[in-house]
């Protein structure tokens, strides 16, 4: 028997999700989950970059599930819990303005930046980087990835290995521009190295406060902005000596501020989060 489900569509830096309010409506979570694929495909559905599940919290305020184009489910989604901060906000179902929000990759908080009764754009406490190679997880000895060599096919590039609850391999580049995303990305992130495959960042250094960086996300492909990658590679940049610890990573979308904190090792991201419409669709 179909089911109607209410959606909103937003995006974060036009990275986008379909977003279900589980809070608010009934609806049976598992066929959300599995109707991913379809909520999120551009010809045959809404389309997105993934399904954002609005669901209650036990240890946190709320709980936020995001599942991949692919269908696949990820620790962490960085745009998403702006985007998910500002739906709560907006529609109500909180007038908190710091939130702690449960995801696989454990208790995330974001905090919104008002400007009068508008949302301006949302800092989020990301939590600390996992740096062990077990950690991303990748397979090989113990400590960490840090500009070191990996084998694609011919070639080798050097790439740094970062977790923020989901696995990143970032690989500094002269010009990201003239890299060949679509076709390298996918055999980073299918890599036999990393077991639970890779979201997969080219990074081109600007200057120590100013990065330029391109995706190609595990389970959704390119993508125009990535949050958990754009923490990823600003820790990247600092553990290979090419940035500070706080610069702006510019990605096809736009702008994310991002800090790695030398007080609490914990990683903020400021940015925007933006609703586009809202409908009715059908699933199975
Ligand atoms: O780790 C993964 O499988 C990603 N595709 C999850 C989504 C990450 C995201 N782009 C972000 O902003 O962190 C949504």
């Amino acid at each position: 028997m179909a089911t109607a489900v209410q959606f909103v569509k937003m995006h974060g830096l036009g990275n986008d999700f379909v977003v279900v309010d589980c809070v608010t409506h009934p609806y049976n979570v598992e066929r959300l989950v599995a109707a991913a694929p379809f909520l999120c495909d551009r010809h045959f559905g809404i389309g997105g970059d993934g399904l954002i599940l609005v669901l209650p919290g036990v240890q946190g305020d709320f709980r936020m599930r995001i599942i991949n184009s692919d269908g696949s489910e990820p620790e962490m989604c960085g745009n998403g819990i702006r985007v998910f901060a500002k739906y709560l906000y907006e529609h109500g179902l909180t007038r908190k303005t710091a939130l702690a929000v449960e995801t696989l990759a454990g208790l995330i908080r974001p905090e919104l930046i008002l400007d009068g009764a508008a949302i301006a754009g949302v800092r989020v406490d990301m939590g600390e980087p996992r740096l062990e190679r077990a950690e991303i997880p990748m397979i090989g000895p113990p400590g960490r990835v840090v500009d070191e060599p990996l084998q694609v096919g011919a070639t080798v590039y050097r790439v740094t290995a970062v977790s923020m609850g989901n696995p990143h391999a970032v690989i500094f580049v002269e010009n990201t521009e003239a890299c060949p995303v679509e076709t390298l990305g996918p055999k980073i992130e299918t890599h036999p190295d990393f077991p639970r495959k890779t979201n997969v960042e080219f990074a081109q250094v600007v200057n120590p406060g100013a990065v330029k960086m391109r995706v190609w996300e595990r389970g959704a492909g390119i993508t125009l902005a990535c949050g958990t990658g754009a923490c990823a590679t600003l820790v990247a940049g600092v553990l290979t000596g090419n940035t500070e610890r706080a610069a702006t990573i510019t990605l096809p979308g736009g702008p994310l501020d991002i800090t790695w904190s030398d007080e609490d090792n914990h990683v903020y991201m400021t940015g925007p989060a933006t609703e586009v419409f809202s409908g009715t669709v059908e699933i199975e």
